[in-house]
Order: structure tokens, then C-alpha cells, then sequence
């Protein structure tokens, strides 16, 4: 094992944790250290229906309708993404690579949104 690279890195891992922590305060220093945000679809429904993330953050959308299939996705000059067919009980992992605001549409239910705003 090369100890010297596992040392460099941990340092890295450190030095962005302090920095995030000292830009943005602890409130989002502790929500770095979930794994990810879960998303629901329960009802034809986002929820929540609007979230503020860093760049870089990943969502998970969760369909968690029993019977219903959705089909999450974000068309937008600067990022686009397309989920498929989200089956009952799949979840869908999102990542948001720049900063902006955009909207998850439900290509199956036209009155479903999640608007997220990306720092
Ligand atoms: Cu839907």
C-alpha cells in the first residue's frame, strides 16, 4: 500500500471540509455528511418540491408509488438529464454538475416539478 498517496488524500478531504464548512457554515457541513438527499414521488408529487444543493451534490429520486411509473428529467441549456422509466420502487440517482436553477419534470405527469437550485 502507498501510505504517502492515502496521506495526500486525507489531507485533500480535510482541507475541502474546512473550507465548505468556513464558507457556508455547519448547517451544510452536516448535510455534506449525508450520503444524499431522497427525493420522493409519492402521489404524483415531488417531495419536498424545491431544494438548494452545492454543485457536485447528488439527489436521489425515489418512486415510491406503489403502482405508478414516473419518468424524471431536466431539460436545460446547461444540464440535461433523462431517467427512463422509473419503475415502482426504483430509485434514480441524480447528480448536479453546475450551478443554476432547473426544474425535474415527470415526462408522464405533466403537473409534477422539483425545482433545484444548484450553488
Ligand atoms: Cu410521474
Amino acid at each position: 500500500m502507498d501510505l504517502g498517496k492515502a496521506s495526500r488524500h486525507a489531507r485533500y478531504a480535510v482541507a475541502v471540509a474546512v473550507t465548505a464548512g468556513g464558507l457556508v457554515g455547519l448547517g451544510t457541513l452536516v448535510g455534506l455528511a449525508l450520503p444524499q438527499l431522497s427525493i420522493s414521488q409519492k402521489g404524483r408529487e415531488f417531495h419536498p418540491g424545491e431544494i438548494t444543493l452545492n454543485r457536485g451534490a447528488t439527489v436521489q429520486i425515489v418512486n415510491d408509488d406503489a403502482d405508478l411509473i414516473h419518468h424524471a428529467y431536466i431539460d436545460s441549456p446547461k444540464f440535461s438529464f433523462d431517467s427512463g422509466d422509473q419503475e415502482p420502487g426504483s430509485k434514480t440517482d441524480v447528480t448536479f454538475p453546475v450551478a443554476g436553477d432547473f426544474n425535474v419534470l415527470c415526462a408522464i405527469h405533466p403537473k409534477m416539478r422539483l425545482v433545484v437550485h444548484v450553488h
